[in-house]
């Protein structure tokens, strides 16, 4: 069976969900065990996940290709009711689902029901486009003929994601792509493997049949080599994936060599300019959480705010008061954010944090690096230079030792040339910057060369707009978080953030259907285009 191996029960979703999940019957290959592990309580395996081999992924394209014709033959409409079922099995499950992201991935409780909104808003969109899935009629240059557009599934899908957000970013790709009759291999996060079982269990116990999606956790050497062996197979015809730029660029390449064009949503360094006439509490609250929401690990988190000079100190005083008074902690609990996703994104956050220290001018308050000791909730133990340094934090809940903690950090004076200016960093991190006039704001938002998520703070319609055409990213918020978009709205972006492709609503048809055109003649004569084409 194709499909997370998970030791016992992983989820206590609902008695609809039940029975082994769905994938087709084939012999994996040689795999390895990991523990998927919760980030608040390290000592608690939340699952133990069987990872396949490239053997076990081609496998899986293999058994998607043998599933595809059959589940493309269902009428669009009844494909669309299916998704209609699984949004309400969702809706039916919602707060075990999201207690499960919280806990695998350490998702706050109100993030991660919020979460799982997206994937039934996701579903309530798609359900409808079942009974649209349109194409065109087009006028003929010629007499007694007809033209036609038809959306055609593609085939066979690889879906790569990643586990920041576990259930949602995969029914972006898995809902379009079931909607319009595609099959799809899904190769989740391994410390996100539970989420996916509970997401295929509810996909199955809502009628995606056996074979149409195939689950199979791995690492990265061995996705990118199944990757590379079910291209070269012929077995897969799209790849979506959501992750870094870095694992971006080497899928991109692999399915370039195959003239394939994956859809690619990567990373961002998501600016947010606060103008002089910004209402400065509400740019505040949208930099807390769209900076320290989710710990700063969704690709579209705040990564620079560039604030005019006039208001910067007093933005920087507010932005540092409102954090230090946040409570951050056990991700059960009401709290501003949760510990980081897994050991790999924490030891990525501290390469970041070793560049940073000596390097910059930390905010009064701000501390820096892994929140420890059993105390959390005394003081914070300055460190040598006044610098304050890690150790326990005001407005902590839970128990420090157990989960992957980090403060909240606040780096004011960041320059062009930084590391933390130009680089995402996944973490719990804001840089602040100023500038003097739009044009240098501009600037400065478009120089990482990321291109995703982007925000302004204005009073001024026509900065606003300004803004808006100049800043080169896919998303624009005026007065709003450069993080929450709706699930209906175009996502993604250019450069480093992607390579142009939009996921949600109608644009991530493009991404799921192929366009067919069908010329059809009635004339009963052997009609030339423009030899025959008569214009006056
Ligand atoms: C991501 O981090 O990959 O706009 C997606 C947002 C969310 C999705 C983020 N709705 O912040």
């Amino acid at each position: 069976r194709v499909g997370a191996r998970i030791a016992g029960r992983a989820h206590d979703l609902c008695a609809t969900v039940g029975g082994p999940a769905g994938g087709a019957e084939v012999e994996p290959a040689a795999v390895r065990v990991v523990a998927s592990t919760d980030p608040a309580r390290l000592d608690e395996v939340v699952a133990e996940v069987e990872l396949g081999g490239p053997e076990t992924i081609l496998a899986a394209a293999v058994a998607a290709r043998s599933a595809a014709r059959e589940w493309a033959a269902v009428p669009a409409p009844v494909r669309g009711s299916v998704i209609g079922s699984f949004g309400r099995l969702v809706a039916d499950n919602a707060d075990a689902l999201a207690r499960l992201v919280t806990r695998e991935v350490g998702k706050p409780a109100a993030e991660a029901r919020g979460e799982v909104q997206e994937i039934i808003d996701t579903c309530e969109f798609f359900r409808g486009e079942g009974r649209r899935l349109y194409g065109q009629t087009v006028p003929s240059e010629m007499p007694d003929r007809e033209l036609f557009t038809f959306r055609e599934p593609l085939g066979v899908m690889m879906v790569i994601t990643a586990g920041n957000f576990p259930v949602a970013v995969p029914s972006w790709y898995l809902v379009p792509a079931l909607l319009a009759g595609n099959t799809v291999v899904w190769k989740p996060a391994e410390y996100a493997a539970a989420c996916a079982q509970a997401m295929l269990d509810l996909l199955t116990a809502a009628g995606v049949p056996a074979g149409a999606v195939n689950l199979v956790p791995a690492d990265g050497r061995a996705t990118s080599l199944g990757l590379e062996r079910a291209l070269a197979a012929g077995a897969v015809d799209k790849v979506g994936f959501t992750g870094s730029t870095e694992v971006g660029r080497v899928i991109g390449a692999l399915c370039g060599r195959h003239l394939q064009s994956p859809c690619l949503e990567l990373g961002g360094k998501n600016p947010m300019v606060v103008a002089p006439d910004a209402d400065l509490d509400a740019a505040v609250s949208a930099a807390v959480f769209g900076g320290f929401g989710t710990a700063g690990q969704r690709c579209t988190s705040l990564g620079t705010a560039i604030v005019h000079e006039s208001v910067h100190a007093a933005f920087v005083r507010r932005l540092d008061a409102a954090v230090s008074a946040a409570v951050i902690g056990d991700p059960t609990g009401d709290v501003l954010y949760g510990p980081l996703l897994d050991a790999r994104f924490a030891a990525g956050f501290e390469r970041h944090l070793t560049l940073l220290r000596d390097h910059h001018r930390l905010s009064g308050s701000t501390a820096l690096g892994r929140i420890t000791g059993a105390t959390a909730g005394s003081a914070q133990p300055p460190g040598p230079g006044g610098l304050p340094r890690n150790g326990p934090r005001r407005g902590f809940v839970g128990d420090p030792d157990r989960g992957l903690y980090y403060h909240p950090l606040i780096v004011d004076g960041v320059r062009p040339d930084d590391e933390l200016f130009r680089e995402e960093t996944f973490g719990p991190i804001v840089g602040v910057t100023t500038y003097r006039d739009l044009d240098e704001a501009i600037e400065l938002a478009n120089l990482p060369g990321y291109g995703l998520s982007s925000s302004i703070y204005t009073a001024d319609a026509a900065s606003a707009l300004r803004f808006r055409r100049g800043v080169r990213a896919g998303m624009v918020s005026v007065n709003g978080s450069t993080t929450g978009a709706e699930a209906h709205l175009p996502f993604g972006g250019n450069g480093r953030s992607g390579n142009g492709s939009r996921q949600s609503g109608v644009w991530m048809l493009d991404q799921v259907t192929r366009w067919q055109s069908l010329s059809w003649d009635y004339s009963g004569r052997l009609q030339r285009a423009q030899l025959d084409t008569v214009v006056p």
